[in-house]
């Protein structure tokens, strides 16, 4: 039988700032870090090497390098995103409030083409903070079931709690789309100058 190609994925984890987004990258990926496309678009990312489904796979995970404050991340941030994963911090409300506008802001920018399909997951960081935890298990799940049961884990980043099983839950899922393109086409970035040139004010 003929070797199945290396797949590429690219997820990106978006959330309001603080809610622990580059420590559960971090946390997942152990250091493997890659500053190369820092300066051109504003936002990092780190590859691991997993296997899934015993298919061994890139993820390409994308950071906003601090720039969520500015919710102008860029069309050359979300496009070609095989996945998303949506952080709140489970002791702050506001932060789970977001989500719904974090989600919109993806689907508007990234345009993917089954959006009612698309992976997401939700991540409800800080959860060794449980005598601060002001947002429900119970609320988050209702509004995961709500918006399509959207896949969902409480995490924490600092105990590496539930970290591993939800970026490969996520990977999983992702690579169980039929791919839309060749994943190995997708190794360059295509940097949209405007988007670069907008974010470089808000810098
Ligand atoms: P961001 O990338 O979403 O902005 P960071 O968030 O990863 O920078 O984390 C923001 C702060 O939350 C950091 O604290 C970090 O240590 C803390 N944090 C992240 N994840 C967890 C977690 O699971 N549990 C707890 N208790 N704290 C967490 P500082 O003090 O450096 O601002
Ligand atoms: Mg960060």
């Amino acid at each position: 039988m003929a070797q199945r190609k290396r797949a590429l994925l690219k997820v990106i984890v978006l959330g309001d700032s603080g809610v622990g987004k580059t420590s559960l990258i971090n946390q997942f990926a152990q250091h493997k870090f890659s500053e190369q496309y820092k300066v051109t678009i504003g936002a990092d990312f780190l590859t691991k090497e997993v296997i899934v489904d015993g298919r061994q796979v890139t993820m390409q995970i994308w950071d906003t390098a601090g720039l969520e404050r500015f919710q102008s991340l860029g069309v050359a941030f979300y496009r070609g995103s095989d996945a998303c994963i949506l952080v709140y911090d489970v002791t702050a409300n506001k932060t789970f409030e977001n989500l719904e506008s974090w989600k919109d802001e993806f689907l508007f920018q990234g345009s993917p083409t089954d959006p009612e399909n698309f992976p997401f997951i939700v991540l409800g960081n800080k959860s060794d903070l449980e005598d601060q935890r002001t947002v429900p298990t119970k609320r988050a799940e209702g509004w995961c079931q709500s918006k399509g049961n959207l896949l969902f884990y409480e995490t924490s980043a600092k105990d590496n709690s539930n970290v591993e099983e939800a970026f490969m839950e996520i990977a999983r899922i992702a690579l169980r789309r039929e791919p839309q393109e060749d994943p190995e086409v997708k190794d360059t970035v295509d940097v949209d100058t405007k988007q670069t040139d907008d974010k470089k004010c808000n810098c």
